[in-house]
């Protein structure tokens, strides 16, 4: 069990420790950050947060802008100063972030120069913006550096730390509010125990720092090893495979599209320095599992985490890895499956997935909390069959799957079929409206480049692959998926446009 001290904060824990000459953060381009540099930068904002800026323990400040070592002193900053971090992607417009600065609160705002424009149009009432980076005279840099060392506020363990907003691929976006101890809780239950990180690590991905994967991923696990972190502000999968070769990069983060297009535009690039891949967003096809581990010898991890419940709790380590299946709850975790009522189903049937661990769902006002959290139990949403030998197994999204004429048809054992066939880099399966049927099957599909589209030739191959009810009615050849901003399919607007 988990055990932290009563007074807790989580930032000033993440900077205690290394040598002050030791890097912390690497960039494509200038020198790296030291951890000492990182510590003199946060104890800066934090001092102008609390003195000039006129922030107090408790008050809500928005965070927004690129993945880059400011960012990440902004964040620590923050919460360093007793402060509430609420971050936001830098895809999210004026609207977006109007509703959550109004959801939560939020009266201050640290704004990368290049994202300050959306939000000055967001119009939020009574908000103060300060910007940090880019290439003008900065606000963050203008004043002098204090002389003193800013010391930590003394907040609880169970203070909150940060708000962070789930990506809601409908409805109105949920905050979610994370505890001081859960920032330290994941690091100490999936980091330590799944990726046992070491000093000499190089961290980095895609997620940006306003997805909790990223910030867990790049922020959170690097700084309690003791270790360092590439942080991209672009990180498409080309650019990815090339600074992993460029830095040495050990410890990967990304998405399963991502890891796909890596393999299909491989440029080549040396990617003997990767130790540790991790996949979560999104379920990880064991063709793409197959596949990455052919071309690096390096086992993915695939995980299960949600902004809800801060990172990943279910994967798997090591050699005990198998492909096509997500694992055992991480150390610390527990988990169940289970029916609409809440009453376990018995092991090999599929049912929701239930978990309990050090981190729990705490919705800011928002009533959809009594759907997550069950007689202590948070419900993900997510279908998943547990094995007899206590492995999950991932089926779907409960609410993407096909029901045709009888048949209970998980949209994603169908795209892993899809994903199978060598002319086909991406594939999502929805189901129609269909009166005889209730729903039939129907498959959106990229191809590689180059590679003519033949729908017969698809159908026929996903027969060959899968019990013949599963087979797509219709295969519809797209560019492109639609996708949220933190990279995750959003199977709705095609199930919308489906009906058409
Ligand atoms: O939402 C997710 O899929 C996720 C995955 C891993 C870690 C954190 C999150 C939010």
């Amino acid at each position: 069990e988990l055990r932290y001290p009563e007074r807790l904060n989580c930032a000033a824990e993440l900077l205690a420790g290394p040598a002050p000459d030791r890097p912390v953060f690497h960039t494509p381009t200038g020198p790296a950050w030291t951890y000492g540099e990182l510590r003199a930068h946060v104890d800066r904002i934090a001092h102008l947060l609390t003195g000039e800026l006129g922030v107090v323990p408790g008050n809500r400040v928005l965070l927004r802008g690129p993945t880059t070592p400011w960012l990440a002193a902004c964040w620590l900053a923050v919460l360093k100063a007793g402060a509430v971090a609420v971050t936001v992607l830098a895809q999210q417009r004026p609207h977006e972030l109007a509703t959550i600065c109004e959801i939560a609160r939020v009266r201050h705002a640290l704004c990368d120069v290049r994202a300050v424009d959306d939000l000055a149009k967001a119009e939020v009432p009574h908000l103060a913006v300060t910007t940090y980076g880019g290439d003008s005279p900065d606000d963050l840099l203008r004043r002098p550096a204090p002389a003193d060392p800013y010391p930590a506020v003394s907040t609880a363990a169970d203070d909150v730390a940060l708000i962070a907003f789930t990506s809601g691929t409908t409805g109105r976006p949920k905050g979610c509010m994370h505890f001081h101890r859960d920032v330290l809780a994941i690091a100490d239950t999936f980091s330590r125990h799944v990726l046992r990180p070491v000093a000499d690590d190089v961290f980095a991905g895609s997620p940006p720092l306003g997805f909790t994967f990223g910030l867990g991923g790049l922020v959170v696990f690097p700084l309690r090893a003791g270790a360092s972190a590439l942080l991209l502000e672009q990180a498409h999968p080309d650019q990815l495979a090339a600074a992993v070769a460029e830095h040495r990069v050990s410890v990967l983060f990304t998405a399963p599209t991502a890891y796909r297009a890596m393999l299909a535009s491989d440029g080549g690039h040396d990617l003997s320095s990767l130790r540790r891949c991790v996949s979560a967003g999104e379920n990880l096809p064991a063709a793409t599992w197959r596949a990455w581990h052919e071309r690096t010898g390096v086992r993915i991890i695939n995980g299960i985490g949600a902004t809800e419940l801060l990172h990943i709790f279910i994967s798997a380590a090591d050699d005990a890895i198998r492909p096509g299946t997500t694992g055992v709850p991480v150390p610390g975790w527990q988990a169940r499956v289970q029916d609409a009522h809440g009453v376990p189903v018995p092991d090999g049937e599929p049912g929701l997935l239930a978990v309990r661990g050090p981190v729990g769902c705490r919705y800011l006002a928002d009533e959809r909390q009594r759907a997550y959290v069950r007689d202590g139990w948070n419900v993900t949403g997510d279908t998943y069959v547990r094995e007899s030998d206590g492995w999950f197994r991932y089926v779907a999204r409960a609410d993407d799957m096909i029901i045709s004429a009888g048949y209970n048809i998980a949209g994603p054992e169908v795209e892993d079929a899809l994903l199978r066939h060598p002319d086909v880099v991406e594939a999502a399966v929805v189901g129609r409206p269909d009166e005889a049927r209730g729903q039939v099957v129907v498959a959106y599909a990229v191809l590689r480049q180059g590679a003519a589209p033949d729908a017969e030739a698809l159908r026929a191959f996903v027969k060959s692959e899968l019990a013949p009810y599963k087979c797509p009615r219709e295969v519809v050849f797209l560019d492109s998926l639609p996708r949220t901003a933190t990279g995750k399919l959003q199977r709705f607007l095609l199930r919308d446009s489906a009906g058409d």
